[in-house]
C-alpha cells in the first residue's frame, strides 16, 4: 500500500460515522433474518399441514442464509451502487435467502403457489429454471417475494429470494456450484469436456426426477393434492 492510500485510509474515517455504518448494518441483517424465519414459519405450517392431511411431507428440508458482506459488497458495485444500507434494500433482492428441497416436481409447484397465494405475500419477480433450464443444466424454481415484517418501529416490507428445487435438483445444483460456479473454470483447457459431462449429468437428474414423478402419479394415494 502506498503512502497516500494509507494515510487516506487512516484519516478519512470518522469513527462516529463508522460505529453509526456498522450499527445500520447489523440492524438491516436482523431484519433479513427476520424475514426470512417469517417465511420459514409459512414453509413448515404448508409442511404440517400436509403430513396431516395427506401423510406425508412436500418439503424434505429448507436451507436458509443471509448473504455474506462480501457478496453484498460486490454485487452493489458491479450494479454501480454504494455499500449503504439504503441500496442493499432498494437494489438487492436476495440478502435473505430461503432454499426449499422438495420430494417431487409437482410439490415444488404445489408449494410455490400456496405460498404465492397468502394474502400478505407479493411475489415480484419468478424465474422457472425447471420450465427453462439454465444452458448449463441448472434448474430451480426462484421467487423473490416481499413480506411485511412487523418491527417496534412499524411495518416493513422486507424481500427475500426462495429456491425451490427437488433433491435431485439441489444435489446437482451444489455439486456444480463447488465445481465450476463462480469459479472462473470457463477458461479452462478442457472447459467444453467438463460442460458436456455437467450436462449430461444434469440430464440423468431431470430422467430420475421425472422417473420419480410418473411413479407417484401411479400411485394413486398420493394423487389427491
Ligand atoms: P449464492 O452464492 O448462491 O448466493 P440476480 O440475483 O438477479 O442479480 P441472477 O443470476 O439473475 O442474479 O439470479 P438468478 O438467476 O435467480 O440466480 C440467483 C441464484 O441462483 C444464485 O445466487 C445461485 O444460488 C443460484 N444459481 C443461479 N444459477 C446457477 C447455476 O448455474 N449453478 C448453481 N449451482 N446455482 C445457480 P448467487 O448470489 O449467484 O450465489
Amino acid at each position: 500500500m502506498d503512502e497516500k492510500t494509507e494515510s487516506t485510509w487512516l484519516e478519512t474515517p470518522d469513527p462516529q460515522l463508522f460505529i453509526n455504518n456498522v450499527a445500520k448494518f447489523s440492524d438491516l441483517m436482523m431484519m433479513y433474518r427476520c424475514v426470512i424465519r417469517e417465511v420459514q414459519t409459512k414453509l413448515e405450517v404448508l409442511d404440517d399441514e400436509f403430513s396431516v392431511e395427506y401423510k406425508r411431507n412436500p418439503i424434505s428440508f429448507i436451507k436458509t442464509r443471509i448473504k455474506k458482506p462480501e457478496s453484498i459488497y460486490r454485487k452493489l458495485k458491479k450494479l454501480g451502487y454504494d455499500f449503504t444500507a439504503e441500496n442493499i434494500q432498494e437494489h438487492l433482492n436476495d440478502v435473505a435467502g430461503i432454499r426449499v428441497v422438495c420430494a417431487f416436481i409437482d410439490d415444488i409447484y404445489t408449494v410455490a403457489n400456496l405460498l404465492a397465494n397468502q394474502d400478505d405475500i407479493k411475489v415480484i419477480n419468478v424465474k422457472d429454471y425447471i420450465k427453462n433450464p439454465k444452458p448449463n443444466g441448472y434448474r430451480s424454481y426462484h421467487m423473490i417475494v416481499e413480506v411485511p415484517v412487523f418491527f417496534s418501529k412499524g411495518k416493513t416490507p422486507m424481500r427475500a429470494e426462495i429456491q425451490i428445487r427437488t433433491n435431485g435438483m439441489d444435489f446437482w445444483a451444489t455439486l456444480e456450484h463447488q465445481l465450476r460456479y463462480k469459479k472462473g473454470i470457463e477458461e479452462m483447457d478442457g472447459y467444453d469436456a467438463i460442460s458436456d459431462e455437467l450436462m449430461r449429468s444434469a440430464q440423468a437428474v431431470i430422467e430420475m426426477d421425472n422417473e420419480m414423478q410418473n411413479i407417484k402419479n401411479m400411485i394413486g394415494r398420493f394423487h389427491d393434492i
